[in-house]
């Protein structure tokens, strides 16, 4: 062999090893398009996005977070507006997750270790003012019923859902299922504060108080309980069908991404694939805020120092 040809075949092998090198680089790179992260109105959820925007962001993707409705994300997502869903609550948002995993173009990216509970409850404190509580049959007492009695409650023992926006209806539609119309009434905060504030106000005039609530939460460690309504089972649902008298389920608390996220951003699919928190770990997110008085925004900055071993782990 000449000694040019040699230096050609050199020269050739050079260019196909670094042209394959470089597509090799640009196959698992992320795009440097953002990464649209949902922010919604229960603080978990908000500190949890900012926890998660400033891992991809240590990474070094770009992040966007966006105000969201909670039910409509998962059309979003689908869609491509949204990129990812980091808390899919089984009982608020288990149908509309579903349906949007059916139509094509989102995709189930697994669950948190953490299991989840959304019903209606009340500070342990109250439960003097209601004998046989957690069971549900207590709530037919008249005499129970009576200690729960708001300015706003037409005579009637008031339970405060949360915004309607997580449930429609699902709460009013099981009292009166359960034969409870006559003794309860149903009224709808407007926030997530709007129920922390009632348990203070309760609290502070010594009467009773039902409201929904949810765990992981920073009520966990703090005494609250959740009523015992008849078990959940697939189907009971009025919007399934069912006759309403059912309570919530034993539910998931899932992750979901656009179908084309982990294409474009691969190694921020594989990191949101592994991440998973636990209980205490979520209640400790909200708590920061919702008794620690920290702003989402500050409250995941220090829980990103604060839990670095655990974050990085996801990131290998
Ligand atoms: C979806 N939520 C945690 C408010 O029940």
């Amino acid at each position: 062999m000449g000694e040019k040809m040699r230096k050609l075949i050199s020269l050739l092998s050079a260019i196909v090893i670094s042209f394959v090198s470089f597509t090799g680089i640009a196959l698992s790179a992320d795009s440097k398009k953002p990464i649209v992260i949902p922010t919604h109105n229960w603080s978990s959820q908000v500190v949890m996005a900012y926890v998660i925007g400033g891992i991809f962001k240590e990474m070094g993707n770009n992040v966007e977070y966006v105000p969201a409705d909670s039910q409509a994300v998962y059309e979003s997502i689908r869609i491509g507006d949204v990129t990812i869903s980091h808390e899919v609550w089984e009982s608020a948002f288990g149908k509309s997750f579903t349906t949007a995993l059916d139509k094509g173009g989102l995709l189930d990216w697994g669950d948190h270790e953490a299991r989840t509970l959304e019903d209606m409850g009340y500070p342990n404190w109250v439960a003097k003012l209601c004998p046989g509580l957690p069971d549900w049959n207590a709530l037919k007492n008249k005499d129970c019923a009576k200690n729960f009695v708001t300015p706003d409650s037409g005579g009637k023992g008031r339970m405060l859902e949360g915004p309607q926006t997580w449930h429609g209806d699902l709460i009013p539609q099981r009292i009166e299922a359960l034969g409870l119309g006559d003794l309860w009434t149903v009224k709808f905060a407007g926030s997530a504060d709007a129920l922390w504030a009632e348990l203070k106000a309760a609290k502070k005039e010594g009467r009773g108080t039902i409201i929904f609530n949810w765990t992981p939460n920073f009520t966990d460690g703090a005494g609250f309980t959740f009523i015992d309504f008849p078990p959940y089972t697939a189907g009971c649902r009025p919007e399934d069908g069912g006759d309403g008298k059912c309570g919530s389920p034993d539910g998931y608390l899932k992750k979901a991404v656009n179908a084309d996220f982990p294409k474009t951003h691969p190694k921020a699919a594989a990191m949101f694939k592994k991440l998973s928190f636990s209980t205490g770990q979520i209640g400790a997110m909200a708590s920061l805020v919702d008794l620690d008085g920290m702003t989402h925004e500050d409250a995941a900055k220090k829980w990103l120092k604060d839990n670095k071993k655990v974050w990085k782990a996801f990131i290998k």
